[in-house]
């Protein structure tokens, strides 16, 4: 039921005149150690973020990739981004798909907002497909998506949207908190802990575990991102190694050296399968879709 609620903030208090931001989370973290605001309900005003960048001219790059049997999630993931996500900002989703075909091409998009649709292969394993996607990125940045957009977020496709995700996520580099470990100690973090690995994080170290299925930021920096991490897939691959979780391990090493500008709760990459959460989450924005794993996963 959480999922369907919009948040309604009350309106903004103000102390001498002026906005005062933040009264109302002292339940969680709402900024990290290196001064990034984290992003949760009741931590900012989305009329006056909308306001602040109406005049920018923004375009935004979202890229989901749909292989094999993922492409049954695209039309929910689009449907569902028209009502919630970046509403009345120009957005360009890049599909990579196997199946062009399976795109659906009668989603009613408002206007500035566009599609396009990327070949790539189909990869046999469902590990392969995910991690390759660091590659197809930054070649579409390199090609197009450089020239054409100040922002690119890259989030997995088994995803709807419930509320709003908008503008308040626009930073240089952002991250989101997995929502399996938000709340675990940094030692139970699923980081990549063997030393072969090109992702491998110590004991003792790390700061938050990032999900792989969201991230983004301004262009340049998300070059920088999906490259560093492309390479060391491939390092990975030469010696044989896959860490953990595939990217998520490698994006995680990444953040830790390139901290994030922004880190968003997970309000924004929820799981269904972990309930409506605890009283700190206030709204469910885009979560997973409950799925047969194994089912869809297998080629
Ligand atoms: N993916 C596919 N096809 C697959 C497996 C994964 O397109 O067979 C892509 C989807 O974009 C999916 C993402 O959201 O990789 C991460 O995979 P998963 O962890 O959601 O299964």
């Amino acid at each position: 039921a959480k999922a369907a609620v919009n948040p309604q903030p009350e309106p903004w208090p103000e102390i001498a005149g002026r906005l005062v931001v933040n009264k109302w989370r002292r339940d969680v973290l709402t900024v990290t150690p290196w001064l990034a605001p984290i992003v949760w309900a009741g931590t900012f005003d989305p009329d006056i973020i909308d306001e602040a960048v109406k005049h920018q001219n923004l375009t935004i790059a979202t890229t989901v990739f749909a292989v094999a049997k993922y492409t049954r999630f695209l039309r929910d993931f689009l449907e569902t981004a028209e009502k919630h996500y970046m509403v009345g900002l120009s957005v360009h989703f890049y599909i990579f798909t196997d199946q062009p075909n399976a795109v659906p091409t009668n989603v009613t998009m408002a206007a500035g907002r566009r599609v396009s649709v990327i070949k790539v292969p189909k990869f046999s394993r469902w590990q392969e497909i995910s991690m390759r996607r660091m590659e197809f990125i930054e070649k579409a940045i390199e090609e197009d998506i450089r020239h054409k957009a100040n922002y690119i977020f890259c989030v997995d496709v088994d995803m709807q949207f419930h509320s709003r995700v908008g503008a308040e996520i626009l930073g240089r580099l952002v991250a989101v908190l997995n929502p399996w470990l938000h709340k675990s100690n940094r030692d139970n973090f699923s980081y990549e802990r063997g030393t072969v690995s090109t992702a491998h994080i110590p004991v003792g170290k790390g700061d938050f575990y990032y999900a792989g299925g969201f991230f983004g930021g301004a262009v340049g920096e998300v070059h920088d991102l999906v490259k560093a991490c492309r390479a060391n897939l491939e390092a990975d691959r030469a010696v044989k190694v896959e860490a953990r979780w595939q990217e998520e391990s490698h994006v995680n090493r990444y953040l830790l050296t390139n901290k994030p500008t922004k880190v968003l709760s997970p309000e924004y990459i929820w799981d269904e399968e972990l309930g409506s959460g605890g009283a700190e989450i206030q709204v469910i924005r885009y979560a997973t879709v409950r799925k047969n794993m194994k089912e869809v996963r297998e080629n």
